[in-house]
């Protein structure tokens, strides 16, 4: 049985790829394992059934045999840990790709999902532009770090990791702020990972889900 993953039945971005499936998606095609989508609505997502599987009622979840997993870094490093090809065989080169798979998901992204809160469900707020300067000031100071840490590299250590795909997946959420563009090394980091086969089979296949040709299970299938 091919692992399961759930996805939104309609994601607020209608297959822009910026659900968080997408990075599962991303790192199951890079190590070629075939897998099944189960799609879930909001509602279903917070209904018994789901919560079993993601106590906080979210995608993405994953189900592979007895195990459950819910958290895409959990995800991608149980993925990466047993296939070949997104971490590296030397012990302290892997410890050093998990520690930016950590560093995506606890340093560069939480600046950046403040700045996409702030824009989508405070920007009615009196005080919402007097504090989006400060927010996206936030974020320009890790991208700033970590441009300055990336340089002229392709990836984060030599090959490309879990590491980079994690770091990847977190950037490409301000693709659409003009915020990526203003350090061209990291605007060309996150072009290589949407450049990588695996990246481009795992967007089109959550694209087709909104587009008509559905690859993924709907609720209530067999
Ligand atoms: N820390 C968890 C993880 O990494 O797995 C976070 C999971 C998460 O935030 N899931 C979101 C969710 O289920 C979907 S990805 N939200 C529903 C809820 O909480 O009720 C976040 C997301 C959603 C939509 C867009 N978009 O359309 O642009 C982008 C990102």
């Amino acid at each position: 049985m091919p692992p399961i993953i759930t996805a939104f039945e309609q994601s607020p971005d209608r297959g822009q790829g910026l659900a968080r499936d997408m990075r599962v998606r991303w790192a199951l095609e890079e190590v070629g394992q075939p897998y099944e989508v189960r799609l879930v609505s909001f509602r279903a997502m917070k209904e018994p059934a789901h919560l079993a599987l993601h106590p906080f009622g979210q995608i993405p979840t994953y189900e592979e045999g007895d195990l459950a997993l819910f958290e895409t870094g959990a995800i991608a490093f149980h993925i990466a840990e047993r296939h070949a090809g997104l971490l590296p065989e030397d012990a302290n080169a892997r410890a050093h790709a998990v520690m930016w798979m950590f560093a995506s998901v606890n340093t560069v992204e939480p600046p950046i999902l403040e700045l996409a809160n702030a824009k989508l469900l405070e920007g009615d707020k009196p005080w919402s532009m007097e504090r989006l300067p400060l927010v996206e000031e936030r974020v320009r100071t890790r991208l700033k770090q970590f441009s300055a840490h990336l340089g002229n590299a392709d990836w984060l250590d030599g090959a490309f990791s879990a590491g980079d795909l994690m770091m990847v997946s977190v950037l490409l959420r301000l693709k659409s702020s003009g915020m990526l563009d203003e350090y061209p090394n990291l605007s060309a980091y996150v072009a290589r990972g949407e450049a990588r086969p695996a990246y481009r089979r795992a967007f089109a296949d959550q694209l087709a889900v909104f587009t008509g040709k559905r690859p993924g299970r709907e609720e209530g299938d067999a």
